[in-house]
């Protein structure tokens, strides 16, 4: 099926797709919305030149103006980055950026679209969306859980970040029937930690073993997403006992400033770079970068 008029798929992109060459895509709400300037834009570049060093096409995925871009050209990239007011797209308001001509990051539940869209079959962030704690009260699930139940892209992470509820998240996957795989471990990363208190539902330890395991998740039919858990390089983590309390504390200030629906994850990721002095932004950068090439060894292996 030919893609709409409005998707732009850089050159580059679109060579390697039609080649049958390894493309891994990357989101872009943690451009916009993730991380301080211009941290973002410097961590943006160095991500896909991790992909590319590895041998794979990065597609970072945005709307700029009304055009979803799969691939951005470096001055789309730094549009993007020193941007004032983009929009935080996911799967309720990607369409709405285009419809209006408007421009946004795309998060993991909208990149995972696009990607599929593109024929993209694995994808790097830093941490998905989930249960956020007091969600029995709130209702804050991310749509992020619901995408990986239903569009068939391999999703690189740290984890569920650590500000979230990561038992009852790893609950809500195995609802929607998400495999949860501990790459080389045995236990679910907590973003910036490399351990939690859940064990992890399956281990891998290769990544041509998860190009098995997705092939043959689509040879029974079985539709959807899969969550890859990569636990932060050890040199760059925070161990989970020292981010718990600064966590708690956030939560609590978002609690008390009434901040809730898509502005709590941004929130709560701005004032723990405050309160680590900036350590946890430092980690943030290094675990994006270690699952950008875990993704592009997937996508390559996907490829063979
Ligand atoms: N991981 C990060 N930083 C981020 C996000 C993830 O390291 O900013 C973004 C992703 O785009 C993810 C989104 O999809 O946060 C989840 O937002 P929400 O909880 O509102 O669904
Ligand atoms: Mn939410």
């Amino acid at each position: 099926m030919p893609l709409p008029a409005f998707v732009e798929v850089h050159p580059a992109v679109k060579e390697a797709l039609a080649a049958g060459r390894p493309v891994v895509a990357l989101e872009s709400t943690i451009i916009t919305h993730g991380m301080p300037k211009p941290q973002n834009s410097i961590m943006a570049g160095e991500v896909e030149a991790v992909v590319a060093a590895e041998g794979a096409v990065p597609a970072t995925i945005a709307v700029l103006g009304g055009r979803l871009k799969v691939g951005l050209s470096e001055e789309e990239r730094e549009a993007l980055a020193s941007e004032g007011d983009a929009m935080k797209l996911s799967r309720a308001d990607l369409a709405f950026a285009v419809a209006e001509k408007r421009t946004g990051g795309t998060t993991v539940a909208a990149t995972m679209i696009v990607a599929a869209l593109a024929g993209i079959r694995v994808f790097a962030t830093g941490g998905i969306g989930g249960v956020h704690k007091g969600a029995e009260e709130s209702f804050d699930i991310s749509s992020d859980l619901d995408e990986l139940a239903r569009t068939p892209v391999i999703v690189v992470s740290a984890g569920p970040k650590a500000i979230l509820d990561i038992p009852k998240t790893l609950e809500v996957l195995e609802t929607r029937g998400v495999p949860v795989v501990g790459f080389g471990t045995d236990n679910v990363p907590a973003f910036w930690s490399r351990t939690s208190p859940c064990p992890a539902p399956l281990r891998l330890d290769t990544p041509e073993a998860i190009a098995r395991f997705q092939e043959t998740r689509a040879a029974l039919s079985i539709s959807g997403g899969m969550l890859v858990a990569n636990p932060a390089p050890a040199e760059a983590e925070i161990p989970a006992a020292e981010m718990e309390s600064l966590i708690a504390r956030a939560q609590t200030e978002a609690n008390a400033a009434g901040i809730s629906g898509k502005a709590v994850t941004p929130y709560l990721l701005d004032r723990i770079v405050t309160l680590t002095g900036g350590r946890s932004l430092a980690t943030n950068i290094a675990l994006i970068k270690n699952n950008a090439r875990l993704a592009a060894r997937i996508a390559i292996a996907l490829s063979s």
